[in-house]
């Protein structure tokens, strides 16, 4: 399998789907979308980057929730040679001022939802921006600011796509880890196409008949493929959705719009099999689901196959990869296991020498294959502790049986992944602790009864002050993206550490368990 040097992925899926104008290739709470409006509007907003001075390889944010109007930005943006940074939108205000800066983003394309946060970030300044896009805005437009659909109108679409080569900068997505900023992982348009070539047909078995319906949102890498890449390289229709995935609104989607394939986590699923609302077999469609973010307890899966009769396929991708690359397959799952390599991807568990493990034996997860991250942009030192010669480090642990099935053993790193999510032990920590109230605090994973991670903070109180489990809560949702608040929260007289002073975060964990 190649791909020509000259290649770009938005063009490629538009020539693939023209015998398919009419077919619907979005829904949302608004309307549809078919495959002709797609590649119109997109190339339309191609055009209108261009008229507004914005020029090959540049930034542009994508600050969206997931409707119509984000694949037509993520495309148009590509298809214009413009590199789009889909971003989370959940994050706050100086997480955007941190991306403005650092990815010298010139033009944002916004939710109207999202304005109030993203000028709350533009007014703190660093930043190179001068045009302002705002999709379904729900107020007054800032000065010199265009709304989404008048900006499209005001343009003939773009005739042809600006040259770009397989191998370019296509589009970056944030990336967290425990300390420091979000790195930004710069991915190629060819990336985006191996992902589709190598899991996306092959593992899942997609056709032009299936409905998508993802409930990890687009600026995520699982939840880009699941909705955008995965579908339109079959012609498949995909069911969109703005609201955060509750069980309610999941299930909603799944009577009203019929998908045939849902994409979604192990919190998710077990959140589902919980709801009084689960709809009876007979209500949905679904003849297959996919699952990752976190490592899919096998009962859960069990549970769900024994009411809807669909598998869930889980598997292990990373933003720095692109997508899936260990995966369970139809007909070939085992419980508990994220599964084999996918094919196009070489895998191997390295221990603390670097050498390769014998089955059994934890070791570090190291993944070589063509839908790789270029780098994280403008940091050296990360990119070269992740990408090593062709391999890329995933930063878990994993071990090997001999049948060559693969079973998660943890994070390399302090990271913890909360459904599906990563949260920084260090940063919650750092954020209880500028409570007046909070002395110190140590935060790790806890497992809850379904067997998933959810995050515990232990807090030691100054001596005289008092603070209640809520308040601390509240206090660390109101300063950081809600999703990483702890779940749990202990008051205790004192940490655990070492002679030099150091919190001993396995004790905690070690007294999680008995
Ligand atoms: O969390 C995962 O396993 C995952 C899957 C696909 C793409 C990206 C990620 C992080």
């Amino acid at each position: 399998m190649t791909l020509p040097t000259r290649f770009n992925f938005a063009e490629h899926l538009f020539a693939l789907n023209r015998g398919r104008a009419e077919r619907t290739a979005y829904i949302d709470d608004r309307g549809t979308l078919s495959y002709g409006q797609l590649e119109d509007r997109a190339r339309r907003l191609a055009a209108a980057l261009k008229a507004a001075g914005i020029r090959r390889e540049e930034r542009v944010l994508l600050l969206m929730l997931d409707g119509n109007d984000w694949p037509v930005s993520f495309l148009g943006s590509l298809y214009a040679g413009v590199v789009p940074v889909a971003v989370n939108t959940l994050l706050t205000p100086d997480d955007y001022a941190y991306m403005l800066d650092h990815s010298r983003a010139q033009a944002v394309l916004v939710s109207g939802a999202l304005l109030p946060t993203l000028q709350e970030a533009m007014a703190r300044g660093g930043h190179e921006v001068h045009t302002l896009i705002v999709s379904q805005p729900t107020g007054a437009l800032p000065d010199g600011a265009k709304e989404f659909d008048a900006a499209l109108a005001a343009v003939e679409p773009l005739a042809s796509p600006v040259t770009t080569a397989s191998d370019d900068p296509g589009f970056w997505l944030y990336s967290s880890g425990s300390t420091g900023k979000p790195k930004g992982t710069v991915h190629t348009h060819a990336n985006l196409w191996w992902t589709a070539e190598l899991y996306g047909k092959p593992v899942l078995d997609l056709t032009e008949n299936d409905v998508c319906f993802s409930a990890a949102k687009m600026y995520f890498a699982y939840g880009l493929g699941n909705a955008l890449t995965f579908p339109l390289s079959v012609g498949a229709t995909v069911v969109l959705m703005a609201e955060r995935p509750t069980p309610d609104a999941t299930f909603r989607r799944w009577v009203e719009h019929k998908p045939t394939v849902f994409f979604g986590a192990p919190t998710g699923f077990a959140g589902m099999l919980a709801s009084p609302k689960l709809p009876a077999r007979e209500a949905v469609a679904l003849r297959m689901c996919s699952s990752a973010g976190e490592a899919l307890p096998g009962e859960i899966a069990q549970r769900f196959k024994a009411h809807f009769g669909c598998e869930i396929i889980d598997g292990i991708g990373s933003t720095e990869m692109l997508h899936i690359f260990i995966s369970n397959r139809p007909g070939d799952i085992r419980y508990g296991t994220t599964g084999k390599p996918v094919d196009g991807y070489e895998v191997e568990l390295r221990g603390e020498d670097g050498r390769p493990v014998p089955d059994g034996e934890v070791g570090d997860l190291y993944i070589r294959g063509p839908s790789s991250a270029l780098m994280y942009w403008a940091n050296r030192e990360k990119s070269r502790e992740t990408f090593q010669g062709g391999w890329t480090k995933s930063g878990d642990k994993y071990t090997r049986d001999a049948d060559g099935y693969f079973t998660y053993a943890g994070r390399s790193d302090d990271m913890l992944k909360v459904s599906g999510i990563y949260v920084s032990p260090f940063e919650v920590e750092a954020t209880l602790m500028q409570h007046p109230a909070v002395l110190e605090a140590a935060v790790i994973g806890k497992e809850d009864t379904e067997g998933l991670t959810k995050t515990k903070a232990f807090v030691v109180l100054k001596d005289g002050s008092a603070a209640t489990e809520e308040e601390l809560k509240a206090f660390v949702k109101e300063r950081l993206a809600p999703y990483k608040y702890p779940r749990f929260l202990e008051f205790v007289s004192e940490l655990p550490k070492t002679a030099t002073g150091k919190i001993q975060r396995f004790r905690l964990r070690e007294r999680e368990k008995q």
